[in-house]
C-alpha cells in the first residue's frame, strides 16, 4: 500500500508486536466478550474495537467499561473474564506470514525482538502454542517489564539496549496505532499491518502500511530478501475448502464479465477471520464436471464497498452451462498480492485478468499443479454430523 518516502531508512534488527501483529488476538477477545457481555445484559457490537488494539489489558478492560457502561471495576471485570480466557490460548493463532517471517529472519541470522504491552507471563502462555518461536527471539520483552507500555517509546527503546543496536537501526512491525506511535518515538522505523481492516488513514504516521505479512519487503529496509517468491505467487497452504455454488453464473457475471463463483462463507468463517483479505489462486473441482485452474479474491472488494469478508472464485475455463447450486470444491495453494482499490472499473478488471495470466502460468509449476490431483477435490459430499 502506501510508502512513505523513497529514502529509506536501512536497518539491523527487527522488533516484532504480538498480538494482533503475529497471532489473532484480537479475534479470541472479541468471542470471549460476547459471551461475556452477556451476563451484563449487554450485546457485543465491534464497538471500541480501534480503542483498544495495542493497549495494556488492564486498560483494555477500562474501555469496554465504558464503552458499554458496565457497573463493575476494573478489577472486578479482569478477576471475572480471566476463566473465560484460560481455554482460549490455543485458539490464538498465527495470522498470515508470522511463521514464516519468524523463521526467515532467524535463519538469515538477523537478531529479532518481541516486544509486547502483556504481561510477561501471557506472553510465554501465548508462544508455548506456537512451536520453535520463543527460541527465535534473542530478546522478550512484556508490558510489566517497562515502566511505561505502549505509546511509550520505553519498551522498544528497551528491546534496541538488550539487543545492544541503535534504535535507528530497528525496524518495528506493528499492528496497533500505540504501538506504532512508540515505535517512531523510539526513533525507530515502522510498519503497521493493521489488524482492523480499511482503516489505511489512522496509520498514516508509519513509514510504510501493508495490508498482511505475506507483503512485507524485506529488502526495502536492507534486511535480507524473502525467497520464496515464484513467478509472481508465494506458495501457501494448501487449503482445501468447499460448498455449493451460492452465486455466479458459469457463463460470465453481469457486473465485470468475469465468471466468479461465490461459496457460502458459513462453513469456513475460521479461516475467512485469519487469512488476509487478496488474491489467491489454485484447482477447483466441480463435482460432475471436472478440475480447472482458478484464481479467487478474499475480502470486502472494496470497489463495490461489501459489508462483509468473501471468498470469490474464477474458474479458469469457458463453461456453456451454469453451475449454480453445484458442489465446488478448492485446493488454494499460492497468494499473489493484497487486496486493492482501484481508482476505476477498468482498472481493477485489468487488475483481475492479469491476474488469471499470473495464476494460469504459475498452475503449470510442479510444485502447483501437484495438487490438481488432490482427492479432496472429487469427493463426493460426505454428511459427518458428529
Ligand atoms: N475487488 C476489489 O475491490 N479489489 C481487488 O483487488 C479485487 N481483486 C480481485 C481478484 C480476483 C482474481 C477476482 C476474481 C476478484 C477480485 N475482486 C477485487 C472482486 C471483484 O470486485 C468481484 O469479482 C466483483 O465484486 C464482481 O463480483
Ligand atoms: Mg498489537
Amino acid at each position: 500500500m502506501a510508502m512513505k518516502s523513497l529514502t529509506r531508512k536501512l536497518v539491523s534488527c527487527v522488533i516484532l508486536d504480538l498480538d494482533g501483529t503475529l497471532i489473532n488476538t484480537e479475534g479470541v477477545v472479541e468471542d470471549v466478550l460476547k459471551v461475556f457481555l452477556v451476563k451484563y445484559g449487554k450485546q457485543w457490537d465491534g464497538r471500541g474495537t480501534l480503542n483498544r488494539t495495542g493497549k495494556a489489558p488492564i486498560e483494555a478492560a477500562a474501555s469496554i467499561i465504558e464503552d458499554y457502561g458496565l457497573p463493575c471495576t476494573t478489577e472486578e471485570f479482569m478477576t471475572d473474564i480471566a476463566p473465560l480466557f484460560s481455554d482460549c490460548w490455543s485458539k490464538m493463532v498465527a495470522l498470515p506470514g508470522a511463521e514464516r517471517l519468524i523463521k526467515h529472519l532467524h535463519n538469515r541470522g538477523v537478531p529479532i525482538a518481541l516486544a509486547s504491552n502483556s504481561p510477561k507471563a501471557s506472553i510465554e502462555t501465548k508462544l508455548s502454542y506456537h512451536h520453535g518461536w520463543k527460541e527465535r527471539f534473542s530478546v522478550i520483552i512484556g508490558g510489566d517489564e517497562v515502566r511505561e507500555g505502549k505509546p511509550s517509546p520505553e519498551i522498544f527503546l528497551e528491546a534496541a539496549n538488550k539487543l545492544s543496536v541503535d534504535p535507528s537501526s530497528c525496524l518495528v512491525v506493528e499492528d496497533s496505532l500505540p504501538g506504532i506511535t512508540a515505535g517512531k518515538a523510539a526513533g525507530m522505523a515502522v510498519v503497521a499491518v493493521p489488524s482492523v481492516p480499511n482503516q489505511t488513514h489512522v496509520y498514516s504516521c508509519a513509514d510504510e502500511v501493508i495490508n498482511s505479512l505475506l507483503d512485507l519487503h524485506l529488502e526495502n529496509w536492507g534486511l535480507p530478501p524473502f525467497q520464496d517468491w515464484i513467478e509472481g505467487t508465494l506458495p501457501i497452504g494448501p487449503w482445501y475448502i468447499g460448498g455449493p455454488v451460492i452465486k455466479g453464473y458459469g457463463r460470465g457475471s453481469k457486473v465485470l464479465g468475469i465468471p466468479t463463483a461465490n461459496i457460502s462463507p458459513n462453513g469456513f468463517s475460521d479461516i475467512l477471520s485469519v487469512s488476509a483479505s487478496g488474491v489467491y489462486f489454485g484447482w477447483a473441482g466441480l463435482s460432475t464436471r471436472g478440475i480447472y485452474k482458478m484464481v479467487m479474491s478474499i475480502g470486502w472488494n472494496p470497489y463495490f464497498h461489501n459489508a462483509e469478508k468473501t471468498i470469490e472464485p474464477w474458474l479458469l475455463h469457458d463453461f456453456n452451462e451454469d453451475f449454480y447450486g453445484e458442489e465446488l470444491r478448492l485446493a488454494i495453494v499460492g497468494y499473489i498480492r493484497p487486496e486493492a482499490n482501484f481508482p476505476s472499473l477498468d482498472d481493477l478488471i485489468k487488475r483481475i485478468h492479469e491476474d488469471r495470466r499470473i495464476a494460469e502460468k504459475a498452475l503449470d509449476l510442479p510444485l502447483y499443479s501437484s495438487y490438481k490431483g488432490a482427492p479432496y477435490l472429487i469427493t463426493p459430499l460426505v454428511q459427518d454430523d458428529r
